[in-house]
Order: structure tokens, then C-alpha cells, then sequence
């Protein structure tokens, strides 16, 4: 891990600097399997599960029996344990629901907003060295809260043609109501233009590997709304010297073990923690299954030391984490003064661990900077804001001339005209 010591403000857009993601070389091929998909529908999408994913499907939707052979393998440990970060992921998106109240903005104008859910979503899960069945409850459960109709959720099969058993149990528990076979640039086109057995979708959901993102961008420009851009996964950790050495290392690793490419970066007040830190790391990292990849993202990782806990929380607020632990005494003030972050967890019992699975929150998160301008999914992700407006002869009244006099500015003689003969016919 590289260690900077008291850098300079001017040298800070270098400490925040994310790899740069370029996806361009990989566009030619992504838009030669998307225009595939398009032309061919399934027999497509089978072909590319062949050649990617050396699975022979005969068919790609999940049957109810095969939900049920999945149903078997998992533990019940596990099935409970899926069950329980249901429940609480279900509170929470339960509790951001939206009550729009209607204004009467001026004597009889009244205007109000609704939240209408998305009628169908795609849902992408990616499969390989790790199944990541919590990010079925992170998508589906909201999705189902805010009521959209179809929930269509498609993951890569093994070369058995099967699907990971707790993605399944997972996607039932949730609430998905179509599940398919299908991984990739292959799945994501599948769910933007449809194919005869997986219906098209208005947004599609879920992370995925560089030619997923790539499509997932594609497919943005003409057909279908994405949740929002994806790159890999960080986590920042602001410690002070009585933070735990142990599970500030724990958090760092748990994110370095996502992928090559994840950000680790710790940044810290003090110079013994910083040192203690990067030892308890070098001690967990031998122990786990996945170090030779925690290993690598560590390499571009960095440990910060930094004069206070405002230059800390400055910095932070620079970087704008996807994830940011505030593992130090005085948490609630620093949480006061976060601006950039996807999610914040505060204390040191709060680990991205909780966060990942089973307090509530959601994971798919903002990465790569994004936090400055994006949310995390939520309950309104999967809604639309439809206003509505209704005027009385009053509201002709209160805005009649007004509205006549803004459109004959604009010389838009026809917009003129609409409240013109509006207000003629209250005179008569
Ligand atoms: N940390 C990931 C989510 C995840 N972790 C899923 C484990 N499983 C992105 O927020
Ligand atoms: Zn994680």
C-alpha cells in the first residue's frame, strides 16, 4: 500500500484519481453481440451462452422446478439469513415512500406529484467467482415495493446450464417474476430489445465486468434507462488513533477482495494507527481465500495521513467515495460534514459488510466519482414523478394573462391563443 504523509491540498486530485475506464475498444464488440440479439432473439442469446459461457440451453427462462431444486440446496441457515436482510432491506425501502401533497400554488391553480412506478425493469446479476445473491434483494425488493409489474432478472448460467441456487432462492424471496439464463452483453441487450422469451424492459439494474457496463451505455442512448454508470468498487476509511486497527484492516480487505481493480484508502490522523493498520493488513491478507486479488488492489491502494479530522473529511469529501467508514470518535460531527459519499457508515460496529448484506441499506451504489451527482438505488429509482395540474375558472383568472403575455413574447401565437379563448369564454 502506498503511504502518503501530509500531502499538499494541489496534490490531492492525484490521491482521488480513479484508473481511467475505457471502454471505447471494447464498443466494437459489444455493438456487433447487441445488434445480434436484435436481429435474432433467442437463437442469439443462445448462441452467445455457447460461446461464453459454454452453456447449451434449450431454454432460457427459469422453471418453477428448477426454483424449487435450488430451494433444497441452500441451508436453511442461509434461506434465514437471505430472509432476515430481506426484512431489512424491505423497512427500509418501505419507509421511502413518497406522500406528494397538493399545492394550490395561486387561487385556483392546484399542481401535485406522483410516484408512478416503472411498469417493467431488467435486473442483471453477474455470475463467476462470486455469486452475488445480495445484490438480487438489493435490486428486486425495491422494485417490488414500488410496485412494478414485471421484474425481470437475467444472470449468466454455469456450463450446466444452471444458475447459482441462492440467486434463486434469493430472486423468490424478493420477489423477481421472470428469471432467465442469460449473462453479459448478451443479457443486457435481451432485456433492451426483447427476444421471444425475455420481454423488453424500460430500465435495466445491476452492476457487471466492463463489457456489461459497455452495453449497459449502449443500449442508454436509444432504448432503455440504466440505473446509473458502474465502475469498480471503493470504500474510504477515516480513522483517528483510538480507531480498532483490526477492523479497519477487516474493512479494507473486505473491499480489496471484490476485485483487481476495487480502491481501497485509508486516511487517518494518526501516524501509529496508520503504521498499525498496514501491519493488521499484511497479517488478514495471508489468511484469506482471495489474497492474491485483495493483494493487487492493494498495490494501487493508499494510506493518508493527514493533519485533522477536517482535512480528513475535506479529502473524503474530494474523493467521494461509493463507501466511507467513519471509524473515529467523533463520527457524528464528521457525518455532519459529509457531502460526496454514496454511503456512510458511522462507528465502529458499522462495517460495509452490514451494509452489503443485512442492515438495510442499499449496495448498488454510485462509483468512480459519481457520488457527486448520483444516489445510490432507492424506492425512487424505480419510480417516475407524474405531475399533474388542475385550474379552475379562478386559476384562468389568476395566471390567464400572464400566460397570454409570456407566449406572445415567444412569439408562439397558437400557445397565445389556448388561454385566450379561455378567458373569452369566462366573459361570456
Ligand atoms: N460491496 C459491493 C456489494 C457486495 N458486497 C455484494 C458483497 N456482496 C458493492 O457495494
Ligand atoms: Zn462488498
Amino acid at each position: 500500500m502506498n503511504i502518503i504523509k501530509y500531502p499538499a491540498k494541489e496534490d490531492w486530485k492525484e490521491i482521488v484519481k480513479r484508473p481511467h475506464l475505457d471502454l471505447s475498444q471494447l464498443n466494437t464488440t459489444v455493438e456487433a453481440v447487441l445488434g445480434d440479439v436484435k436481429n435474432h432473439g433467442d437463437a442469439a442469446v443462445k448462441r452467445y451462452e455457447e460461446k461464453f459461457d459454454h452453456a447449451h440451453l434449450d431454454h432460457l427462462a427459469v422453471t418453477e422446478e428448477e426454483i424449487k431444486e435450488a430451494e433444497q440446496l441452500v441451508s436453511s441457515e442461509l434461506r434465514h439469513s437471505i430472509e432476515l436482510a430481506h426484512h431489512n432491506i424491505a423497512a427500509f425501502h418501505e419507509a421511502q415512500k413518497f406522500t406528494g401533497s397538493k399545492i394550490e400554488t395561486v387561487k385556483g391553480v392546484t399542481c401535485w406529484q406522483k410516484s408512478v412506478p416503472i411498469e417493467k425493469v431488467g435486473l442483471y446479476i453477474p455470475g463467476g467467482t462470486a455469486p452475488l445473491f445480495s445484490t438480487v434483494l438489493m435490486l428486486a425488493t425495491p422494485a417490488k415495493i414500488a410496485g412494478c409489474k414485471d421484474i425481470v432478472l437475467c444472470s449468466p448460467p454455469n456450463s450446466e446450464g444452471k444458475l447459482n441456487p441462492a440467486i434463486l432462492v434469493a430472486a423468490k424471496i424478493a420477489g423477481v417474476n421472470k428469471i432467465f439464463k442469460c449473462g453479459g452483453v448478451q443479457a443486457i441487450g435481451a432485456m433492451a430489445y426483447g427476444t421471444e422469451s425475455i420481454p423488453k424492459v424500460y430500465k435495466i439494474f445491476g452492476p457487471g465486468n466492463q463489457y456489461v457496463m459497455a452495453a449497459k451505455q449502449q443500449v442508454s442512448l436509444h432504448e432503455v434507462a440504466i440505473d446509473m454508470p458502474a465502475g469498480p468498487s471503493e470504500v474510504c476509511v477515516i480513522a483517528d488513533e483510538n480507531s480498532n486497527p483490526t477492523f479497519v484492516a477487516a474493512d479494507l480487505l473486505s473491499q480489496a477482495e471484490h476485485g483487481i481493480d476495487s480502491q481501497v484508502i485509508l486516511i487517518t490522523t494518526s501516524e501509529d494507527m496508520l503504521n498499525k493498520v498496514k501491519d493488521e493488513v499484511n497479517v488478514q491478507l495471508a489468511q484469506l481465500p482471495r489474497c492474491e486479488i485483495a493483494a493487487k488492489t492493494l498495490e494501487n491502494s493508499q494510506l493518508v495521513l493527514v493533519h485533522d479530522s477536517q482535512e480528513a473529511i475535506d479529502l473524503s469529501n474530494t474523493y467521494a467515495p461509493e463507501h466511507l467508514i467513519l471509524a473515529t470518535d467523533n463520527y457524528e460531527e464528521l457525518a455532519n460534514k459529509v457531502i460526496n459519499a454514496g454511503s456512510v457508515f458511522m462507528g465502529k460496529y458499522a462495517c460495509e459488510s452490514a451494509g452489503d448484506y443485512a442492515s438495510g441499506t442499499n449496495h448498488t451504489l454510485p462509483t468512480h466519482q459519481y457520488a457527486l451527482a448520483y444516489s445510490g438505488v432507492n424506492l425512487d429509482t424505480y419510480n417516475r414523478k407524474v405531475t399533474f395540474q388542475h385550474l379552475t375558472e379562478d386559476g384562468i383568472r389568476s395566471i390567464g394573462k400572464a400566460v397570454v403575455c409570456m407566449a406572445e413574447g415567444e412569439q408562439l401565437e397558437a400557445h397565445a391563443n389556448a388561454m385566450r379563448v379561455r378567458i373569452q369564454s369566462l366573459k361570456k
